[in-house]
């Protein structure tokens, strides 16, 4: 990962777009049924993921949710791997016991992924606790949705956190502007008294920011500046990363919504027209943000940009072929990796 601020633009349109892509075939998946049971895509919320992992360190540790294809794709797993744990086969990542929700990376620092809502506010507050057993300068970061502050459990880690000054970066992606909500036939979303989030670490002397979660740039600059904190001692920091819910993840099943993801609506070579989705496509997209950001420098700038797409989505294609022509694990080792000898 290079430090030179021009340069790492293009390498998070890359990663953001990898991403995109990958959730793309993912939906595609799931649209044909190719998986069983429910799933969550990142679209929206790559700028987080992608900012975010390029400020930790390789030694950090990584704590995610049922929303972490992004956050495992980000820090630098391999997407055959990763698409194969979704389709449940022995070539995945978890060797296909984990799928969608448990997807996670050990070699690349994630503690767990966990689909328990809140879990991972305690499981980086544990992990913070052996950082600082060790003693070594790294931190644990924890990813998690808006929902996981309405758990209790949310509050007893914020609070130890604080107490003990553990380096832990509380990463809280609030996707609920634009949500649905049960009563509209979408996924539960955030349901609390508090209309301001940071107030609730705020309360237990923990640090709060906010920052636009659609900007790779602002989150890795709160990332960064939060990491250098925790690792010189001064103890737990919060950051909300703001998104509008991508429409896709609107209903109770994700669909497709917008579409896949066409880069003309960055370049200029397709006409945004004046459908319902075109505040997304405009403004809201961190994709197609980026992307236009970085095709308007001229016309080398547009071409480079089409080629990452190109290359991007040979990668992503390659490994939805090859995953999906990937076995299944033996019936018979159905119980091995799932409990410790
Ligand atoms: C302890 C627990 N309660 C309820 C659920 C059901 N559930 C799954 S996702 C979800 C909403 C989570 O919202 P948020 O944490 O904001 O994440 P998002 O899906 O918006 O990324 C709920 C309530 C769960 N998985 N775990
Ligand atoms: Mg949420």
């Amino acid at each position: 990962m290079t430090t030179d601020p021009r340069a790492m633009r293009w390498e998070f349109l890359e990663k953001m777009l990898l991403i995109r892509r990958f959730e793309e075939a993912v939906g595609r998946f799931g649209a044909d049924k190719d998986f069983p049971g429910h799933y969550h895509l990142y679209i929206g919320q790559e700028a987080t993921g992608v900012g975010a992992m390029a400020a930790l360190g390789e030694k950090d540790r990584i704590a995610s949710t049922h929303r972490n294809h992004g956050h495992v794709l980000a820090r630098g797993a391999d997407p055959m791997a990763a698409l194969a744990e979704i389709l449940g086969r022995d070539a995945g990542l978890n060797r296909g016991r984990g799928g969608t929700i448990h997807l996670c990376d050990p070699d690349l620092g994630f503690l767990q992924t966990s689909g328990v809502v809140g879990s991972v506010v305690g499981l980086a507050t544990g992990g913070g606790y052996a950082c600082k057993m060790l003693g070594d300068g790294t931190l644990t970061a924890a990813f998690f949705g808006d929902g996981a502050l309405e758990e209790g459990i949310a509050f007893e880690c914020l609070n130890i956190a604080a107490l003990w000054k553990l380096p832990v970066i509380f990463i809280c992606e609030n996707n609920s502007a634009d949500a649905w909500g049960m009563a509209k036939g979408g996924y539960p979303t955030l349901v609390h008294a508090s209309n301001d989030l940071r107030s609730i670490p705020g309360s237990m002397g923990i640090e709060a920011i906010r920052v636009e979660g659609i900007d790779p740039f602002a989150v890795y600059d709160a990332v960064s500046t939060a990491a250098a904190r925790c690792r010189a001692g001064e103890g737990p920091l919060f950051i909300e990363t703001m998104t509008r819910r991508w429409a896709g993840s609107a209903p109770l099943w994700p669909e497709l919504a917008t579409g896949i993801t066409d880069i003309g609506m960055a370049t200029g070579r397709t006409a945004i027209g004046d459908g319902p989705h075109r505040d997304w496509y405009e403004t809201n997209d961190p994709v197609l943000r980026l992307a236009r950001e970085l095709a308007a420098e001229g016309a080398e700038a547009l071409a480079r940009v089409e080629q990452i797409d190109r290359q991007v989505r040979d990668i992503i294609e390659t490994a939805a072929q090859r995953a999906l022509a990937s076995p299944f694990p033996a019936v018979e080792t159905a119980a091995d990796y799932v409990f410790a000898n």
